[in-house]
């Protein structure tokens, strides 16, 4: 398995999230990708290269050009509000919700933060640009790979990106690295791709992004919205709209869900890839299903993440498999290698 390397991931290193009205320290922190890498270099498990740099304009194939105008300039920005900012990383702190517009652009910096935004658990730091684009390259050259014929490729990026949309920020993700890889598969000539995503959450800007497409399948295996984040999305009744109407699919489970559950879902999963007739797929892989991850209720144990990689490889499938979340700090490295050394 070749991997994909994110060299500048730790320049975003946010210090806290809002949690319960409080700041706690951040759970994405860079330890997590420093782990999945020793992990996969004491396992040999293959070629760990640099990501091709891609034009700016490969991003905008997903994401709005005044969100990606935004996030370039964000950090400056704060610091211009005032010097002192520099000691801190921004958070947003209001939202335009329900009856308001977001159609104007304020020119107050945290009107655009909340614009561009819809949680207050995702610090953008002085290095947040430079390391979401870089691990948005790890993916997109993960695809590229398949497009010239390989098998497999793994994007060890982070921030990690499932919850990005078109033009938003939150969950901890910036730019929306497994929809960049299936955009670029579609670019690049194969018709049909699917995105199976086995993160504990719900990949909402996956989904919302690709909601309307007939061309790209979602599939998502998650913690039950009604008690998991991201709460308002993700439930079984969303299948698609208009052209997209039946490629989407949500498999929500309760807290407590165990690999016998969760791999019965991942085989309703996988059967509908199938019968889509995906020739790529993408997966949107957290392993935040650990039974000990501390932000999340599912109990997989790390020999399950073993049979979830053969699982998926069965499919027969070029995969791109882009890693998302997973907070047990030091599991993250076996359960994420895990994955990987069984798919190949
Ligand atoms: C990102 B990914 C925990 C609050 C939850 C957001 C979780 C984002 C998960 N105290 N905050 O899907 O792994
Ligand atoms: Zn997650």
């Amino acid at each position: 398995m070749i991997t994909f390397y994110n060299p500048h991931h730790a320049l975003h290193q946010g210090q806290f999230e809002m949690y319960r009205g409080a700041l706690v320290p951040c759970h994405e922190v860079p330890a997590r990708a420093d782990h999945v890498l020793a992990e996969l270099q004491r396992r040999q498990l293959g070629d760990v290269l640099a990501p091709h740099p891609f034009a700016a304009e490969a991003l905008q194939s997903i994401h709005a050009p005044r969100y990606l105008a935004f996030l370039e300039t964000a950090w400056a920005q704060w610091v211009a509000v005032d010097p002192a900012n520099a000691a801190h990383d921004a958070l947003p702190s209001v939202w335009p919700t329900r009856s308001f517009r977001t159609d104007i652009e304020p020119d107050n910096f945290a009107a655009r933060m909340g614009l561009y935004s819809f949680d207050a658990g995702t610090p953008l730091t002085s290095g947040t640009w430079v390391a979401a684009r870089a691990g948005a390259e790890c993916a997109l050259s993960a695809a590229q790979h398949l497009v010239q014929g390989g098998r497999a490729a793994f994007a060890l990026s982070r921030p990690p990106g499932h919850h990005a949309g078109a033009d938003f920020f939150g969950g901890y993700c910036f730019l929306n690295n497994a929809a960049l890889a299936a955009q670029h598969l579609r670019n690049s000539g194969v018709e049909r791709v699917a995105v199976l995503d086995v993160d504990y959450h719900h990949g909402n800007g996956t989904q919302a992004i690709f909601y309307d497409r007939p061309d790209v399948f979602f599939a998502s295996l998650h913690g039950d919205p009604r008690t998991e984040y991201p709460f308002f999305l993700g439930y079984a009744d969303e299948t698609g709209q208009g052209a997209g109407a039946g490629t989407n699919l949500n498999l929500p489970m309760a807290r407590g869900t165990d690999y016998a559950q969760w791999s019965a879902a991942l085989d309703v999963a996988l059967a509908a890839i199938t019968r889509f007739g995906a020739q790529a797929l993408v997966v949107s892989l957290g392993v935040d299903t650990f039974a000990q991850d501390p932000i999340s209720g599912f109990a997989l144990q790390s020999e399950d993440y073993l049979r979830m990689g053969e699982r998926i490889a069965k499919l027969g499938l070029p995969t791109a498999l882009v890693f998302e979340g997973g907070y047990a700090v030091d599991a993250v490295g076996v359960n994420a290698v895990n994955v990987l050394q069984a798919f190949a």
